[in-house]
């Protein structure tokens, strides 16, 4: 079992909504345990197209058996069944993120993954709720 820190974003339709959507599909995953989920914070967007809508955040820890691989694919298809569309511009609204920010202590750098998440420590909107599940 890994422990590990996922990040949440939405901007776009009914925020809060399809956050909840998302943790429970989480929760639902096979040899995943959802240990602790931040409170939502409203963020101002970061990069991306200008005037683009307020975003709301959040963390989760969870303890997992999917590799790391296997856990962005799962949390991909939770994004598209959430609606998301894959053709969308890069920080750009979205319906839904999810990005794993840590997997245990591992490192990994592939052509899909970049763990720890190049962007955590630059980012308010995600150093806030993951100090609160730490
Ligand atoms: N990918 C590589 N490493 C990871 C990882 N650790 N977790 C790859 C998740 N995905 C990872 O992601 C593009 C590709 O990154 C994936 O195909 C995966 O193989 P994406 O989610 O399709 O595209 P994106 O979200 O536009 O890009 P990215 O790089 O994930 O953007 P960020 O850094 O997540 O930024 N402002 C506020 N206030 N709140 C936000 O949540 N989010 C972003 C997105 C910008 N501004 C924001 C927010
Ligand atoms: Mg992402």
């Amino acid at each position: 079992m890994a422990v590990c820190y996922l990040g949440i974003g939405s901007n776009l339709g009914n925020k809060r909504l399809k956050i909840r959507a998302a943790l429970k599909r989480i929760e639902e995953l096979k040899d995943t345990k959802v240990l602790k989920v931040s409170k939502l914070i409203k963020t101002k967007p970061v990069g991306g197209p200008c005037g683009q809508p307020d975003y709301l955040n959040a963390c989760l820890k969870i303890d997992t058996r999917l590799t790391p691989h296997t856990l962005l694919k799962k949390l991909q298809d939770i994004e598209i069944k959430l609606g998301r569309s894959r053709k969308h511009v890069r920080f750009g609204p979205r319906t839904i993120d999810l990005d794993i920010l840590f997997y245990g202590n591992s490192v990994v750098n592939t052509r899909k993954l970049t763990i720890p998440h190049p962007r955590v420590f630059e980012r308010q909107f995600v150093l806030k709720p993951l100090r609160e599940i730490l």
